[in-house]
């Protein structure tokens, strides 16, 4: 070894392990070999103008996807009339920062535009025209990012807690085959994205059977899907991590990678249980917002130690799993504020009211470690 390797050796050798730990102190850096982590933006964040939630998603996350500006009743507000502002702005960050970039969502009986499903005398279209509407907003949407939004969550929410169809209007008009046709169109626009099905409280048994079916069914066809996005608007007591981590398994073994999307963990109490149906709401009372002025430091304990567990097994499944996406940087945006129950107070999420970083944060590095 020549003199001067070896003189760096030595002092190599005399920096503390700590310093080089710091390496890894971001949530991206610490999951780099096991998945991506990433976060849902609203506009503020994504327009930068929020400058320190805009570097908190710089630097700890390396997949973003939008919270809302690219859903169907802000992108095609009128039939042909395209608004691609906001969506352009989220995709140029994500290259900005070279992140692993979402759509969301293409097919979704929810925050759609009005004009969808009717002709001009409010009549329901035919099958014909529904499907040309589908494949006109698919194509055009999935086209102008072709290459760069990396994967999609092409249907949203289609399927039932026990297995029977949601009966939008997607479905009454086109039946099962409008969730196919989806990913057909989604792959002729872009054959390189990743294609997915997303949908909350998939480890419902019935749930997971239907969801399977359709994904065989796809493959099957040919029809490419890549993956399950399995939300995670989860609580304190639901589900179970054996419900979980079953539909995990489940997924996997059909063929598909899972997603962890839309994760956040409430600590508020649940009225019912883990729905993100956004039509269900409940009353406010005062017995249901218990945390208004601080999370006590027990609560926030248990709410940690409940992420750990979570996190735990993404890692245990990591070779299944693609990416865990929280659903918002900070607590104040997040929608569980105002879900199920309007005006409470809750703290789901990595970052507080204020953009500072919550313990959580050094505890989920440390566990990837
Ligand atoms: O977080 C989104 C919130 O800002 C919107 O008001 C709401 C409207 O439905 O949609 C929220 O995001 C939803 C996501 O797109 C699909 N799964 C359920 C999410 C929470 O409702």
């Amino acid at each position: 070894m020549n003199k001067i390797l070896f003189s760096l050796s030595i002092v190599a050798t005399m920096i503390p392990s700590a310093i080089f730990s710091q390496q890894a102190n971001t949530l991206k850096e610490a999951y780099k070999d096991d998945f991506f982590i990433g976060a849902a933006l609203d506009l503020s964040q994504i327009y930068e103008a929020d400058k320190q939630a805009a570097d908190i998603v710089k630097n700890q996350f390396s997949s973003i996807v939008a919270e809302n500006c690219m859903k169907s009743m802000f992108l095609q507000p009128k039939e042909g009339q395209f608004f691609f502002d906001d969506a352009d702005k989220f995709v140029a960050l994500g290259e900005k920062y070279n992140m692993f970039t979402i759509g969301h969502t293409l097919i979704w009986h929810s925050q759609l535009p009005d004009w969808f499903f009717v002709d001009k005398n409010g009549k329901d279209v035919s099958v014909e025209v529904l499907k040309q509407r589908m494949k006109s907003h698919i194509s055009t949407v999935v086209t102008r990012y072709k290459g760069r939004v990396k994967g999609w969550d092409v249907v949203n929410e289609a399927i039932m807690e026990n297995g029977s169809y949601r009966k939008s209007k997607f479905y009454e008009i086109l039946g099962e085959e409008f969730i196919p046709l989806a990913f057909k169109y989604a792959q002729e626009a872009d054959p390189d994205a990743e294609l997915y099905y997303n949908d909350y409280n998939e480890w419902h048994p019935g749930k997971i059977e239907t969801v399977v079916k359709m994904v065989k069914n796809l493959k099957s066809r040919g029809i490419r899907i890549d993956g399950v996005g399995m939300q995670a608007h989860i609580d304190m007591t639901s589900p179970t991590l054996a419900e979980y981590e079953n539909a995990i398994v489940k997924y996997t073994a059909a063929g598909v990678k899972v997603n962890i999307t839309e994760l956040d963990l409430s600590v508020l109490p649940s009225p019912w249980g883990t729905s993100a149906n956004i039509s269900d709401k409940v009353e406010y009372n005062e017995k249901m917002n218990p945390y208004k002025t601080g999370l006590p430091k027990d609560a926030e304990e248990k709410w940690e130690n409940r992420y750990a567990d979570f996190f735990r097994l993404f890692l245990k499944h990591k070779s299944k799993v693609r990416r865990v996406t929280l659903w918002g940087v900070t607590d104040a945006q997040s929608w569980k504020n105002d879900f199920p129950v309007k005006g409470r107070t809750d703290y789901p999420l990595f970052f507080d009211r204020n953009c500072n970083t919550k313990p959580i944060v050094e505890k989920m590095i440390q566990l990837a470690k």
